[in-house]
C-alpha cells in the first residue's frame, strides 16, 4: 500500500459554519447552536458534545435493497485501500472542522476497507489510525467512541458472540481487539457494543441461554483486555429490539441494564440510547432515557429519528424540537452524560445528493438539539414544571407516607390507615396543563 497526502478539498463550496443567530437567512450558518454560550453552568458544547457518525456521513452510499448508490463520492475513487481510506478521512476532517464539531464515532471497517485476512487488516487498521492520530492532533476533534462491525461480514450471519460456532466467536474477539486497539490508540473516550446479529431468528434452533452466557463471557473479555492496556473510558451497549435480528438480546434499555446487573457488567458498561430504536422497541425515546438515567446509566446517545408512518430504523436526522426538548429535559435533569454525547447516528436521504445536502442535515440537528437544550433549560428555571411535578409525591414527603418510603409500615399499618383516611379525593394528574408548560418555552 503506498503513502499519498492529499491536499484535496471535497466541499470547498461551502465555508465553516459559524453562529449568525436566529435571524441570519444564511443556510451555511447556525441559528442556536452557539458553541460558548452558556446555558446551565457551562457552555453548549460541552452539554451536547455533538459527533459525527462515519459510516452514516463518510461510507454510506445511498443504495437501497432496489437499487444502486446515489452516493458517489470523490473520496471513494483510487484503487489502493489505504489511499482511498486516507482521502475518506480528508473528506471527513474537513466536514468536521468546518462544522464545529467537537468528536467523531467509527466502526473499524468504515476507517478502511478489511479483507478475510486478520493480520492483513490489523495492518490496515494500524495504519489508518496513524493517520487518524494526525488528523485529530491538527483539528483538536476528539474521539468519542469506536466499535467493531460485527454484522456486515457474512461469517456473522448467525451472529457474533452468540454464534452458535466457536469458531466465529473467535474471530469476533480478534475483531474486537483491533477495534479496541485503535480505539485506545486514538484516545477514544468510550467503546460502544450494538448487537445486531446478537439475537436469533427462530427460536426452534437457538439456545437462548447459552447464547446470552456467551455474550456476557465476550464482554467480560473484551472489558478485561482493555483495562488491562489502561483503558479508563466507558463500555457502552446500544439497545436495539430488531433489525436485522428478528429479536435482538439488547431489547431495550431495562432488558440491557438486568442483562449488565446479571452478569456482573454494571460497574464498566452504560447505555448509548437511540432515539429510533426506542420506538422501534415500542418505547418513547424519553422513556428510554428515563429508565437509563434512574440507573445512573444513561451514557450516550445515538441521535436520529424514525418515520411514524413506518416501522424501520430509517435513521433520519433529528428535526423535531418539541420531542427533543422534552428529552434534554432529561439529560438536564440527569446531569448530562457519563461519558458520552451525541452522536449523529443518521443518513441523508437517498435521493439527497449535493454535497451540501450532509451539511444541511447537520446544521439543522445541531441547531434542533441547541434549541431544545435553551427551551429546556427555561422551563427548568422559570417554570414551576419541577415543583408541580414534586407536589404531586407531596404525600410521601412527611408522615405516614414518608413512614411507608423508609419502610417503616407493614401492609396490616396500611389497611389500618386506609380505614382512618376514608375515600381520598380525586387528585388531578393535569397533563394537559404539563403539556402546555413545555409549548409555552417552545
Ligand atoms: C444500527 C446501529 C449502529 C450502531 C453502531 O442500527 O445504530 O449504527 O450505532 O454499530
Ligand atoms: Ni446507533
Ligand atoms: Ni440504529
Amino acid at each position: 500500500m503506498s503513502i499519498t497526502t492529499g491536499n484535496q478539498l471535497y466541499f470547498p463550496q461551502v465555508p465553516a459554519i459559524v453562529y449568525e443567530g436566529p435571524g441570519s437567512d444564511n443556510p451555511f450558518a447556525f441559528r442556536w447552536y452557539d458553541a460558548s454560550r452558556v446555558v446551565a453552568g457551562k457552555p453548549m458544547r460541552e452539554h451536547l458534545r455533538f459527533a459525527c457518525a462515519y459510516w452514516h456521513s463518510f461510507c454510506g452510499s445511498g443504495a437501497d435493497p432496489f437499487g444502486a448508490p446515489t452516493h458517489l463520492f470523490a473520496w471513494n475513487n483510487k484503487p489502493d485501500a489505504l489511499d482511498r481510506a486516507r482521502d475518506k478521512m480528508d473528506a471527513a476532517f474537513e466536514f468536521i472542522t468546518k462544522l464545529g464539531l467537537p468528536y467523531y464515532c467509527f466502526h473499524d471497517v468504515d476507517l478502511i476497507d478489511f479483507t478475510d485476512d486478520i493480520a492483513d487488516n490489523e495492518k490496515r487498521l494500524q495504519a489508518i489510525t496513524t493517520y487518524a492520530l494526525e488528523k485529530q492532533k491538527s483539528s483538536g476533534v476528539k474521539l468519542l467512541w469506536g466499535t467493531a462491525n460485527l454484522f456486515s461480514h457474512i461469517r456473522y450471519m448467525n451472529g457474533a458472540a452468540t454464534n452458535p460456532d466457536f469458531k466465529v466467536v473467535a474471530h469476533a474477539g480478534a475483531q474486537v481487539k483491533a477495534a479496541l486497539d485503535a480505539t485506545m490508540a486514538l484516545g477514544g473516550e468510550n467503546y460502544v457494543f450494538w448487537g445486531g446479529r446478537e439475537g436469533y431468528m427462530s427460536l426452534l434452533n437457538t439456545n437462548m441461554k447459552r447464547e446470552q452466557e456467551h455474550m456476557a463471557r465476550f464482554l467480560h473479555l473484551a472489558k478485561d483486555y482493555a483495562r488491562q492496556q489502561g483503558f479508563t473510558g466507558n463500555f457502552f451497549i446500544e439497545p436495539k429490539p430488531c433489525e436485522p435480528t428478528k429479536h435482538q438480546y439488547d431489547y431495550d434499555a431495562a432488558t440491557v441494564i438486568g442483562f449488565l446487573r446479571e452478569y456482573d457488567l454494571l460497574a464498566d458498561f452504560k447505555l448509548n440510547i437511540e432515539v429510533n430504536h426506542a420506538t422501534l422497541a415500542g418505547h418513547t425515546f424519553q422513556h428510554e432515557l428515563q429508565v437509563a438515567a434512574d440507573q445512573g446509566m444513561l451514557g450516550s446517545m445515538d441521535a436520529n429519528r424514525g418515520d411514524y408512518q413506518n416501522g424501520w430504523d430509517t435513521d433520519q436526522f433529528p428535526n423535531n424540537i418539541h420531542e427533543l426538548t422534552e428529552a434534554m429535559l432529561i439529560i438536564l435533569e440527569a446531569g448530562g452524560f457519563a461519558g458520552g454525547g451525541i452522536n449523529f447516528d443518521a443518513k441523508i436521504r437517498r435521493n439527497s445528493t449535493d454535497p451540501e445536502d450532509l451539511f444541511h442535515a447537520h446544521i439543522g440537528a445541531m441547531d434542533s438539539f441547541a434549541r431544545a437544550l435553551l427551551c429546556a433549560d427555561a422551563i427548568l428555571q422559570q417554570s414551576e414544571y419541577r415543583s408541580l411535578r414534586a407536589q404531586r409525591y407531596a404525600s410521601f414527603d412527611t408522615g405516614e407516607g414518608q413512614q411507608f418510603e423508609q419502610g417503616k409500615l407493614s401492609l396490616t399499618d396500611l389497611r389500618r390507615l386506609a380505614e382512618t383516611y376514608g375515600e381520598p379525593p380525586l387528585t388531578s394528574g393535569r397533563q394537559e396543563y404539563f403539556e402546555n408548560i413545555i409549548n409555552r418555552f417552545i
